[in-house]
């Protein structure tokens, strides 16, 4: 993150979100998803993080939940992660830690409580209770100004480090696996949830070849030709990601299974969303692939 985050009127949030302006007021009177600031003229004002809970409600009531029980779902675990942790002294049950890390820079506590989180067993655990929650946190934090620009981009980059040697140390699949590309589209820089997706879908015997982040809808049209994946997955973290992922779905769609992940994956039209746990939507993809393969 660089500047402090954008507001959006009402139209505005009804157009990021997709929800009508009706519903967003009776989502924040009846179940207070979302606490607007206002202006002097009383008009709600919506910022970054209203429009990421509204659209995570959003997808949840799309796939048939009550808008009750969405609600729920989002305020207990703004990320729509269920909120059911281990023990109170388990790293997974603390997930204002990693938050914590960004404003005193302590990087042997930091690097200390991920290798504690990693170790707990099931990689796929530790990224849906904890990892991504914690997150979330951070970018509270960040909004709230106790962490600075610069805390929030110390913890981000010791989060990729991390991600990255547990990819890296896993064992390499069997030839003849199946084989999925993981990336984002250009310009989209959010990039530590399809890592953590390509770790866990590592885990469980699948080639990933993993592109990084902002890559040109070029690169993967070619890079699909040439390697003829089983599946591309993408990620769309924020608005302003949707017209390059949008453009990259609609080239690649016709050579490969596009999948997507990311707070507003159920806005793009061509490619199969693949909700909102990272790492079981990652196994449930591994089951698919390798009972097919
Ligand atoms: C770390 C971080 C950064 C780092 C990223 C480092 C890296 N190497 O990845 C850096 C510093 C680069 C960064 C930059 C920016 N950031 Co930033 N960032 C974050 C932060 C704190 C965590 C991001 C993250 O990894 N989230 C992962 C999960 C937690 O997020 P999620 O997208 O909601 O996804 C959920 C699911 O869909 C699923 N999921 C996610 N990915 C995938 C992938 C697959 C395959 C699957 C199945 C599921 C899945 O997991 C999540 C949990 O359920 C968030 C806070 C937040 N709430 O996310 C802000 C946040 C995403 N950033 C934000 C902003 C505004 C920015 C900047 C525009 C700031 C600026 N002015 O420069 C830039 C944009 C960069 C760009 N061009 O893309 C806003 C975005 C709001 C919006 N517009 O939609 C957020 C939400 C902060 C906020 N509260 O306002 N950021």
């Amino acid at each position: 993150m660089g500047t402090l985050a954008d507001v959006y009127t009402v139209g505005r949030t009804a157009e990021l979100t997709g929800v009508p302006r009706e519903t967003l007021r009776k989502w924040e009177q009846r179940y207070s998803v979302v606490a607007p600031a206002r202006t002097e003229g009383n008009y709600r004002l919506y910022d970054d993080e209203a429009v990421r809970r509204l659209t995570v409600m959003r997808d949840l009531v799309d796939s048939g939940w009550s808008p009750r029980e969405a609600a729920k779902r989002v305020l207990a675990e703004p990320t729509g992660t269920v909120s059911v942790l281990p023990d109170a002294d388990s790293p997974l049950s603390q997930l204002d830690e990693l938050a914590a890390c960004g404003e005193d820079f302590d990087v042997v506590r930091l690097e200390s409580l991920l290798d504690k989180a990693f170790a707990e067993g099931d990689l796929a655990v530790a990224v849906d209770e904890w990892l991504m929650p914690s997150l979330v946190r951070l970018g509270e934090a960040w909004q709230r100004g106790t962490v600075s620009v610069a805390g929030e981009h110390f913890v981000s980059a010791a989060v990729l480090r991390r991600l990255s040697q547990a990819f890296h140390q896993l064992p390499h699949p069997e030839d003849g696996c199946p084989r999925v590309m993981v990336g984002l589209a250009r310009g989209s820089r959010h990039e530590l949830g399809v890592m953590a997706f390509s770790m866990v879908l590592r885990s469980r015997g699948v080639q990933v070849t993993y592109l990084g982040a902002d890559l040109p809808v070029e690169s993967w049209v070619d890079t699909v030709r040439a390697l003829e994946p089983a599946a591309v997955v993408l990620a769309v973290p924020t608005v302003e990601d949707l017209p390059a992922v949008r453009e990259a779905v609609q080239a690649i769609a016709p050579r490969a299974r596009v999948l997507l992940g990311g707070a507003h994956q159920g806005r793009v039209e061509g490619a199969e969303p693949l909700g909102h746990r990272i790492g079981e939507a990652a196994a449930d993809l591994a089951d698919r692939l390798v009972a097919r393969g």
